[in-house]
């Protein structure tokens, strides 16, 4: 039985940035399975299947519909226990860090990176709901909010300092091989990578020679993906 992934639809058919969908293509990935991709606008969402959370990723595998990507993750490694996305329990719990600290700290970088950007990529149809709601949450238009993505490249690059760390003990946020955490990481790498044109990274960063690597996993799956940006 296939697998459909209900993915973020922007206004080019080929683009696709959600950084919580990135996460479940490179974990589905990972496990070596097949999925059929379903792309949904923002002011799409009765066409999710129920029930409904008004989010994706979801997944659908046969009769089992799951929704949040922390939530996909572990049922695949449930229901697919052979190549693990989390090694052991105690893995999932330190995955965890991982996940708050690039969804609370290094999240909204990339927003103040790219905001605009991703509003421009998206459906005629979904840009005023984008904005609505994404001003609600900032507190202001988003232009004000990516007034200077310079200075949010710098904190940027300045946050990923422990990973950087990490990185020349490891090639991977797992370890010796990639898995879940760096999934977590990827997908707002490629998020900024596919949606926007500027460029987060410099070329001489360890972090770039890291996003390179996950780039090249699964035979290019996210080096193949439609993307913006434009090297300096
Ligand atoms: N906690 C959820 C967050 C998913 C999420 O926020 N997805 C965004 C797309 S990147 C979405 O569907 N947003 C709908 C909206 O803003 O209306 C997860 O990990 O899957």
């Amino acid at each position: 039985m296939s697998i459909q992934l209900y993915d973020l639809a922007t206004a080019d058919p080929k683009l696709r940035f959600s950084p919580y969908c990135w996460r479940i293509k490179m974990a589905l990935a990972h496990k070596g399975l097949q999925w059929e991709e379903v792309p949904v606008h923002f002011t799409e969402k009765d066409r999710l299947p129920q029930p409904n959370v008004g989010t994706v990723p979801v997944l659908v595998d046969g009769d089992t519909v799951i929704s949040d990507s922390w939530t996909i993750a572990g049922y695949l490694d449930e229901r697919y226990p052979d190549k693990p996305l989390f090694a052991c329990a105690e893995s999932k719990a330190t995955a965890m860090l991982v996940r708050f600290w690039i969804e609370r700290t290094v999240h909204p970088f990339i927003t103040r990176m790219g905001v605009v950007d991703f509003m421009a990529a998206l459906h005629e149809k979904d840009k005023p709901y984008f904005r609505e709601s994404r001003e609600k949450r900032f507190g202001m238009p988003i232009e004000q909010y990516m007034n200077n993505r310079e200075e949010a490249r710098e904190g940027f690059v300045a946050t990923l300092e422990p990973l950087r760390a990490t990185l020349a003990e490891q090639p991977y946020v797992a370890g010796s091989r990639p898995a879940f955490a760096d999934y977590i990481l990827f997908g707002i790498l490629q998020w900024m990578r596919c949606g926007s044109p500027f460029p987060a990274l410099k070329k001489d960063d360890p972090v770039f020679a890291y996003r390179e690597r996950m780039l090249d996993l699964f035979d290019g799956l996210g080096r193949k993906a439609a993307h913006r940006e434009q090297l300096d």
